[in-house]
């Protein structure tokens, strides 16, 4: 296991390199150009630019999340393969610059969702939350106009302005689309980009559908152990792998975690790992924590377990945070609950690395 941190780069985070660099365990950032509009090439000359910036603070940069896809190769417009070959250049520039993992997602229109960014807990933190029952009377626009009015004025991953303006008009082009055609359209896309990925050394780790459900009438395929068992045979390559979000797959209490974990690791197709916790308040309403097993729903030492036990050697950054001690960042990205995660899954793994070898357990 590689512990990394997700930064958003020196314009658009409060967090800074050298503050994650004292967090124990830490060896790299997991980054992103975030001015590159979805769809355009990234030129090797910036990927640079950001590799540089992050090695001279001392961290690696190996993972990016996202370089995200386009709706045309989504809805499987005639536009796509356009689309698919900017896609194959900005893997080889990657590759070029060292990068090994690609997080990306599939999931129509929206990425993550959550219906509020600051949900006050008991001990005066706050948390991301979901109520299921919000969602059904919201209409999306409103959403999207929300989530930028109480993102503390940073951009959220998976919400940035650009992707969202013809938001109407994207909504009206899924009408098309359903389950069985974003599978579709997915193989098509992974089958161009998989034989790129092998030639290049450069692994592709889908994200999970956050919430794993369908919203808004869209189509959501990366959802649970059967829809990831099909996604990975559509290409059967280690290429084409997953990244393993406990928040986004655990939202779902069908998902059982540890054993999607065993599973697809000694598939050996988890690249990944996004490990939180959440806490349910009803079937389909639940709130982020921190990361310690009692503070949520998960068995956060069953789930580390599972990856020690397949021998995971990918990487894994802790996921969104509470926003404490005062702390005033992006919602989910602060730096305090974050670090809090990384020390405490690292206390998870020598625990039970320790107890392996010691025969203490099976
Ligand atoms: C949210 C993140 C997602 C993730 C993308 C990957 O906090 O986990 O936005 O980065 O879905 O493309």
């Amino acid at each position: 296991m590689k512990m990394t941190f997700r930064w958003f780069g020196e314009k658009d985070d409060s967090v800074k390199l050298w503050q994650i660099k004292q967090i124990p365990g830490m060896t790299g950032v997991v980054g992103a150009l975030f001015d590159i509009p979805v769809g355009e090439v990234w030129s090797l000359e910036k990927i640079n630019q950001l590799k540089t910036t992050v090695n001279n603070a001392g961290l690696e940069l190996e993972v990016i999340e996202s370089v995200n896809v386009h709706e045309d190769i989504k809805l499987g417009l005639p536009t796509r393969d356009m689309y698919i070959e900017n896609y194959i250049k900005t893997i080889k520039n990657l590759s070029k610059a060292g990068i090994k993992v690609i997080c990306y997602n599939f999931m129509p229109v929206f990425d993550w969702l959550r219906t509020d960014l600051a949900k006050k807990l008991e001990d005066g933190s706050e948390v991301l939350s979901y109520d299921d029952s919000t969602i059904s009377k919201v209409d999306p626009i409103k959403l999207v106009e929300d989530m930028e009015e109480n993102s503390h004025g940073f951009s959220l991953p998976g919400w940035e302005s650009y992707r969202l303006k013809e938001l109407k008009d994207t909504l009206e082009k899924y009408k098309s689309v359903d389950e069985e055609k974003l599978f579709d359209n997915l193989k098509y896309f992974l089958e161009s980009i998989i034989p790129v990925c092998e030639e290049v050394d450069v692994k592709m780790a889908i994200h999970p559908d956050d919430p794993p459900w369908n919203l808004f009438g869209l189509p959501r395929i990366v959802t649970s152990k059967s829809n990831l068992e099909r996604l990975v045979s559509l290409v059967d390559s280690p290429y084409n792998g997953l990244t393993l979000c406990t928040g986004s797959l655990g939202s779902n209490q069908k998902n059982n975690i540890p054993d999607m974990i065993r599973y697809f690791g000694k598939m050996g197709r988890i690249h990944f790992a996004h490990i939180r916790n959440i806490k349910f308040v009803s079937q389909r309403t639940f709130h982020e924590t921190s990361h310690l097993s009692s503070d949520g729903s998960f068995d956060m030492y069953e789930i580390i377990k599972a990856f020690y036990d397949v021998g995971f050697k990918g990487y894994v950054r802790p996921d969104h945070g509470r926003m404490i001690w005062g702390e005033k960042a992006r919602p989910g990205y602060g730096l305090y609950d974050r670090a809090l995660g990384a020390a405490y899954i690292n206390g998870l793994w020598e625990a039970i690395d320790k107890c392996k070898r010691s025969g203490k357990y099976e």
